[in-house]
């Protein structure tokens, strides 16, 4: 609804306001799912779903599929094995993540957000996974963290991004 200020978005029992903002247009709203796993080694796969996830692991060694949609995937801590299916995924990782996977990472569409992590302490390697199979490994932090990327060979510039 429009009020003097802007904009309102009413959803649920809650408001945003858009100041400024007459009208929106189609696209302008999406629509996503939060899901929060326990803690153990957990199991999620959402690639039925054309909905946004945002999906936060926990501890445990846990295996998340996203949808076809902007996902949102934080691993947590202990060794995840990640995959964003379609659209512009961003897997989130902090100190302490253990070693972790992202299978069919895409470079120019996909991101890898390192959170408090130093720019100056990510390295990425040609390696290869226990079974042999050939990818990059990213490295960062000082706690021997791991992201590895199983058939890249390369990342674009703005791939890893900082907050
Ligand atoms: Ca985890
Ligand atoms: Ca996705």
């Amino acid at each position: 609804m429009p009020s003097a200020s802007g904009l309102v978005v009413a959803y649920g029992t809650s408001t945003i306001t858009l100041q400024g903002v007459t009208a929106l247009q189609a696209g302008d709203l999406t629509y996503g799912d939060v899901v929060a796993l326990s803690s153990g080694n957990q199991f999620l796969d959402r690639s039925a779903s054309a909905r946004a996830q945002t999906v936060n692991g926990d501890t445990g060694n846990d295996t998340i599929i996203g949808g076809s949609g902007d996902d949102w995937i934080i691993g947590g801590k202990d060794n995840d094995v990640l995959a964003g299916g379609a659209g512009r995924d961003t897997f989130v990782f902090d100190s302490w993540d253990g070693h972790d996977t992202i299978n069919g990472f895409v470079p120019g569409e996909d991101h890898i957000l390192l959170r408090g992590i130093p720019a100056a302490s990510v390295w990425i390697n040609p390696a290869h996974s226990p079974t042999g199979v050939a990818g990059l490994e990213v490295t960062y932090g000082t706690n021997g963290d791991s992201i590895f990327l199983p058939g890249l060979t390369a990342l674009r510039a703005g791939d890893i991004v900082f907050a």
